[in-house]
């Protein structure tokens, strides 16, 4: 199954593989040891993964995670993710040359970063000041995004209360972000895992209904992180199933939108 290829492309891929948790193909440049498992589904918390993989040039094998089907709640994906989210990784060649599987995103920028010692600095002061930025990806832009798009796209019935909070918020972080932004190329000063968790959601601002006119910073940043090879091969990392996902089927949302504990 492992070979290495350059720029991901857009296959067909058979029904199967749509929604059993098999591997489909590897996006990978790079060689040596056998290659990373990514579960995935092409959203902005999955490019996070894609992006990293893709800058480090380490080869990987994309399984995609059918979520608007369920496949997050199979017992095999719940081993390795056990909050039924993608993306997950495992990682054969883990820390004693022993497998090791991670989920949350921004726990696997963190360990592919200190796999690698790239975007991810040793020095305690540059290292903190990654870990911030990259926490505030994941509390703060991630999730708040995350429901500013559901409000806005995806609710059963239009509540203009949930529309204005979360686009505020959308609207106070990308302040800030820009703020940040104002003396300093990136979050962190130089290029890091904390920028490669903002880029997919950034990415998306627009098309998501949130005006980044007034954040000049941010849109210089946004223009510098797409316009890197790696970047754009993370992002260009696609299922096909995933084109023909209709998020008013009454099935995709009773997956995506109903969950209770099990
Ligand atoms: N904090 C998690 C969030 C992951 C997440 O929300 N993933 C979504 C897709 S973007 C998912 O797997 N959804 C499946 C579901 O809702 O059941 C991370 O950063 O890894």
């Amino acid at each position: 199954m492992a070979r290495t290829a350059a720029t991901p492309t857009r296959k067909k891929s058979s029904r199967k593989e749509r929604s059993s948790l098999r591997p489909t193909k590897v996006a990978a440049r790079g060689g040596g040891k056998k290659p990373i498992d990514l579960y995935y589904w092409p959203t902005p918390n999955g490019w996070k993964v894609t992006i990293m993989l893709e800058e480090c040039g380490l080869p990987y094998t994309m399984i995609p995670v059918a979520i608007s089907k369920g496949d997050q709640f199979k017992p095999q994906f719940l081993a390795i993710s056990p909050n039924n989210r993608m993306p997950a990784i495992v990682d054969h060649d883990g820390p004693g040359g022993k497998p090791i599987s991670i989920f949350e995103s921004g726990a696997i920028l963190q360990y592919l970063g200190r796999k690698t010692g790239k975007f991810y600095p040793k020095d305690e002061r540059a290292r903190v000041d990654v870990e911030q930025w990259l926490f505030w990806q994941m509390a703060n832009l991630g999730p708040k995004a995350g429901e500013a798009n559901h409000f806005r796209n995806y609710a059963a019935e239009r509540l203009p209360y949930a529309i204005e909070r979360f686009g505020n918020e959308m609207n106070r972080i990308y302040g800030v972000m820009n703020r940040r932004l104002q003396d300093r190329e990136f979050l962190a000063g130089k290029y890091s895992i904390a920028d490669i968790a903002c880029i997919g959601w950034a990415s998306r601002a627009e098309r998501h209904g949130h005006d980044l006119s007034a954040f000049a910073n941010v849109r210089r940043w946004l223009a510098t992180v797409l316009a890197r090879p790696g970047v754009k091969r993370g992002l260009a990392v696609k299922v096909e199933a995933a084109f023909h996902v209709d998020m008013k089927d009454p099935n995709v949302r009773a997956v995506l939108f109903n969950q209770r504990a099990r």
